[in-house]
């Protein structure tokens, strides 16, 4: 799917700003939709759950509704109109004077509907999105059911905490550490194309020797009449090469690759023409293939340095905000980081924009978080999810396949591979071939694994590189970093088996800013600088390790409980940025290691 662009064909109107809001109930609005006189202000894009100091809004569970107008100016008069969400979460419908529209399941990816017959240029109309933040075995991310909490937290068996919990009202309970985050996330839009137009571009890129190949796809409205052309502008827009034709190959001489910074991530851009259609895809030249137990781009083998990440903040939540993306991507800088997994859930558009032109390597993460229900329950058996699943997958490939920034695609984080391993090898391996199937690219494909009985998973070492959770000497061997240490060698010395690329996913431990200790201890800043000393040190012994992503960047938001003081504390930095310690000493180890070559 093509991110909404301005361009000398395509206009833009712009729905962000203060919508209305009203909370509503968890029953489901019907075709039509009929809401009170008094809404409050909302910002759009944001959740909105911090954006009033009411635990109506904080916690609430159900429908909400956002309301504006819209009006399409008499200039747009012959151009289709489209009307696109980037992301709504987690369940959407859209309702045109009243009048329902479209649907969507699915709070991480962008949908769109054709409006052109519904709405004139010239004209107004009111706009209704409901909005259900509800999650269960039926949505990804996954929420438990009634009966079950996150992390078991909740004294089985003792009878007044059973009685209670039959009392309590229905809310959220999610299987996953992040708050759960909702609303109009991501930016809203009208987007104007003529009437045939470009559909869609698939560019998949090759170095044969020193000239870049392209292989390019467009999908038009219309497949006879008008002619596809396709131009290679350079970085200062001056053509390279050109095609014609809806797909083909071109050469680009002498091509400049897309290198992660610091080396050069060089973008050039595939300038598209269809009859009275345009539109500009940019893209770098580069590969990247799985060999051995390296992980090569542009044939080089490259160590992954950085972290696990959240779309969270204050205020906003899990909505999109340029102003801190940009702040990140500055911080990811100051680290000398390289990379960074989505986790965990497909990030906004402006993101991925944004790495590709600052070189900043991605592993592009589905929502599938939370696929495990506890003892003696298979989830592969139980959870309705497959079929969304299969979809998440395949929209968020559609949506990024582009971009030279997303190395790997990850299927999902820390399910359930022990108990049930042929279950899950089945449910897995299915999902790793779709979207090997998917990707043109081809990237290598994975998925996280929790902490667990590596030898009886037999999902995570099927991936192309295995990709590993750990807390050694955090939730297990609390505090004990000698014995964390043993455990992960042990372990390290199992993957040393299997012949494929290993790198960390998550491995870290909570520091509240400000607590300091002369003899290290949990929680405090000391303890989190000597819990990553320790362990990267095991790391730098295994040559087929190829990458530290520690967990995590920043502290975040997530639903209060025993083990979470405000939140989660593992960042490197503060939730405002702050850095603690640990980036310090980041900043020192990654300075010193290259992005290429790392292990010899
Ligand atoms: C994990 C999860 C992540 C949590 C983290 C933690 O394994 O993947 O979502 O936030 O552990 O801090 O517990």
């Amino acid at each position: 799917m093509l991110y909404p662009q301005e361009n000398k064909i395509r206009g833009i109107i712009d729905l962000n700003g203060v919508w209305d809001f009203a909370l509503g109930t968890t029953e489901e609005p019907k075709d039509t939709v009929t809401l009170p006189d008094q809404m409050e202000p909302i910002a759009v894009p944001a959740s909105y759950n911090d954006q009033k100091d009411d635990i109506a809004y904080r916690n609430h569970y159900g429908y909400a509704y956002y309301r504006r107008n819209i009006t399409v100016p008499s200039y747009y008069k012959g151009q289709r109109l489209v009307l696109r969400f980037d992301a709504v979460t987690h369940f959407a419908k859209i309702y045109l004077n009243g009048v329902l529209l479209t649907q969507h399941k699915g709070g991480f990816l962008p949908f769109e509907v054709d409006i052109t017959d519904k709405l004139c240029a010239g004209e107004s109309a009111e706009l209704v999105v409901a909005v259900d933040n509800r999650i269960n075995h039926s949505t990804l991310p996954v929420g438990n059911e009634e009966g079950t909490s996150f992390m078991g937290a909740d004294n089985a068996g003792v009878p007044g905490v059973e009685a209670a919990k039959r009392w309590r009202k229905p809310q959220n309970l999610p299987n996953f550490d992040f708050f759960n985050y909702a609303g109009i996330n991501r930016p809203v839009r009208i987007y104007t194309t003529p009437k045939a137009y470009i559909k869609d571009v698939t560019l998949v890129t090759d170095i044969r020797g020193t000239d870049g190949i392209v292989n390019y796809q467009v999908k038009t409205s219309d497949t006879d009449g008008q002619e596809v052309v396709l131009q290679i502008l350079d970085a200062n827009g001056n053509e390279v090469a050109q095609a014609k034709g809806t797909s083909g190959e071109i050469v680009i001489p002498d091509a400049k690759l897309w290198e992660p910074y610091p080396g050069t991530p060089y973008l050039y851009t595939a300038a598209v023409t269809f009859g009275d259609d345009y539109y500009e895809e940019p893209f770098g030249v580069r590969t990247v293939r799985v060999e051995g137990t390296s992980f090569l781009i542009n044939g080089k083998p490259f160590y992954f340095k950085g972290f696990g990440k959240h779309e969270d903040s204050a205020f906003h939540g899990r909505g999109m905000d340029v102003c801190l993306d940009v702040k990140d991507v500055n911080l990811i800088h100051w680290l000398h980081a390289n990379s960074f997994r989505t986790s965990h859930y497909p990030y906004a558009e402006e993101m991925y924009r944004l790495c590709d032109r600052e070189g900043i390597v991605i592993i592009d993460e589905v929502p599938a978080v939370g696929i495990g229900a506890g003892a003696g329950i298979n989830p592969y058996e139980t959870f309705p999810i497959r079929e969304h699943h299969e979809q998440v997958i395949k929209d968020m490939i559609a949506r990024d396949k582009n971009h030279p920034c997303v190395v790997m695609w990850s299927l999902g984080n820390e399910p359930d591979t022990e108990n049930f391993p042929e279950s899950a090898y089945e449910y897995w391996h299915s999902l790793y071939e779709l979207a090997h199937e998917t990707d043109p690219s081809d990237r290598p494909v994975t998925l996280v694994c929790c902490q667990n009985n590596y030898e009886k998973d037999i999902v995570t070492r099927s991936m192309d590189v295995v990709c590993i959770n750990r807390y050694y000497g955090w939730y297990n061997l609390s505090g004990d970093l000698d014995a964390a240490c043993y455990g992960l060698n042990l372990e390290l010395d199992f993957w040393e088996s299997q012949n494929k690329p290993v790198m960390i996913t998550e491995y870290g431990a909570d520091a509240v800013a400000g607590i300091h200790e002369c003899v290290p201890e949990m929680f405090s800043e000391e303890f989190q600088v000597e819990f990553y000393k320790r362990q990267n040190a095991q790391f730098d012994k295994r040559k087929f390790f190829i990458g530290e992503h520690v967990w995590n960047f920043a502290d975040f938001a997530t639903v209060q409980g025993c083990m979470r003081v405000d939140g989660n504390k593992k960042g490197l930095f503060t939730r405002e940025r702050r850095p603690k310690m640990a980036a310090h000493y980041f900043k020192e180890r990654w300075g010193e290691i290259p992005n290429f070559e790392y292990k010899g």
